[in-house]
């Protein structure tokens, strides 16, 4: 079958075929892998009682924690000579989580990335900006094997050295860019910078993902850019970039490639899973991984899936932008304060740059959040009143919005430390 009909497959078919793979799947990790199969033991279940897709939920999940105990190839289910490329992603705290792949994964992966990489219109003839952060961070080198997949051309500039990308986008002439987000806007603000205006360039469409961002920072990337702006969605322990891709008649979040990655949403409090459109932690399992496939792993991040048809024809399900995880929810004096909440209502106030930082701090046993944010030159070169003013709307609307009383700065442009990666969005300075 090729990419469309395995894409438009009516759901019963599509079903089946995730079925056959989840039981050879789970047969093949009880028998290699000691961790997993003391895991199942414990919660008696034998591979064999896998009958449906129902049955998923008999299996135990996976945690980081689980990665971490075996650090670093403990889960791997092939001989380390089979593993041909090792990936790894820092977390914030302890030990780094060590993914693996055989050459079959990096071949499967290249598919599944050049899938992505369709659904918003790229194609042989691009000329790609892969801007993502080449090393052990999957993004820069999953998402390059995918461009020349698709037989597009890949330019492999990673992050950094921001000026010299605007030239070389300019000179090469760029149709598609591939960075987080967040460094896409610092792209934009340095080409203000270097006098490049978005008419000197053939960019077309951007592809970010990496970090959670909101539609109104969407539309800030598509204005200053002059871009069409996807979300791409991924994570190393599933295989990286290419999980999941918003096509570009999705209105509704991201196409995730179901033949290969089995989502589900489940209670981020009782683990139960969730019906279709009900917000919770969404958990994955790997169909077709070889070197490190993965059982019910626990993403925390939060997000709710769609099985509508998309307009697009695609019959894979789609999952919601992904708000905010279930660990960097931040609990301010009781109150879950999410960071994109915040970015939410700073982003629909006129004269706030996509810039900010969130700081919280424990004074005695209160919490205190202080809210730095950027504000335009124009802005800032304004009376004291105008500023005052700009700074109580803001703080009155997160009130309203998270009912969390907090302090705001605002700042000059370019205060805030830019990301070459994934954004710092939260200082949390409290020893909790
Ligand atoms: O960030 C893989 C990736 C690279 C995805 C490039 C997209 C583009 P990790 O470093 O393992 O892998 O981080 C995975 O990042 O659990 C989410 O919390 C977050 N994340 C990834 N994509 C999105 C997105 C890569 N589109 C973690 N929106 C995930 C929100 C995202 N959060």
């Amino acid at each position: 079958m090729n990419w469309e009909e395995i894409e438009t497959l009516p759901r019963p078919g599509l079903e089946c075929i995730q079925l056959i793979r989840l039981q050879k799947l789970v047969h093949r990790v009880y028998k290699t892998v000691a961790p997993y199969r003391a895991k199942m033991d414990e919660a008696g279940v034998k591979p064999a009682d896998v009958q449906t897709l129902a049955d998923l939920r008999k299996l135990p999940f996976t945690t980081k924690d689980d990665l971490r105990d075996n650090y670093p190839f403990g889960l791997f289910t092939v001989p380390m000579d089979e593993v041909v490329r090792v990936h790894a992603s820092s977390g914030t705290t302890g030990k780094p989580t060590v993914v693996g792949y055989t050459a079959k994964d990096i071949e499967m992966w290249a598919s599944v990335m050049g899938r992505a990489l369709a659904m918003a219109g790229v194609t042989k003839g691009d000329m790609v900006h892969n801007a993502y952060g080449y090393g052990l961070f999957t993004g820069g080198l999953g998402a390059h094997y995918g461009i020349e997949h698709i037989g597009a051309t890949v330019i492999p500039v990673s992050g950094g050295n921001t000026k010299r990308q605007i030239t070389i986008m300019r000179d090469f002439g760029s149709t598609v860019l591939l960075a987080t987000p967040s460094y896409a806007l610092n792209l934009a603000d340095a080409m203000a910078d270097v006098g490049v205006s978005p008419e000197d360039l053939k960019l077309r469409v951007g592809i970010h993902g990496a970090e959670p961002w909101s539609e109104n920072m969407r539309d800030e990337v598509e204005h200053k850019l002059g871009i069409k702006a996807v979300d791409i969605y991924g994570l190393s322990e599933v295989i990286g970039p290419g999980v999941a891709m918003e096509c570009l008649q999705s209105e509704h979040g991201m196409h995730i490639l179901e033949d290969h990655f089995l989502p589900e949403i489940v209670d981020p409090d009782t683990f139960e899973p969730l019906p279709y459109g009900e917000a919770g932690e969404l958990v994955f399992t790997t169909l077709t991984k070889e070197a490190f496939p993965i059982i019910r792993y626990r993403t925390k991040d939060i997000s709710r899936l769609y099985a509508e048809p998309c307009a697009c024809g695609r019959t894979l399900v789609r999952m919601e932008k992904v708000t905010g995880r279930t660990d960097d929810m931040l609990i301010i004096r009781g109150v879950n304060v999410f960071p994109s909440q915040v970015e939410h209502v700073l982003m629909g106030i006129e004269g706030v740059e996509p810039h900010y930082q969130i700081e919280v701090n424990r004074q005695g046993n209160l919490d205190t959040m202080s809210v730095l944010v950027e504000v335009s030159d124009k802005v800032f070169s304004d009376e004291v009143r105008v500023l005052e003013n700009l700074t109580k709307k803001i703080q009155v609307e997160i009130k309203d919005l998270l009912g969390v009383t907090c302090a705001v700065k605002l700042v000059e442009p370019k205060t805030i430390k830019r990301s070459e990666g994934k954004a710092q969005r939260v200082i949390d300075n409290r020893k909790l």
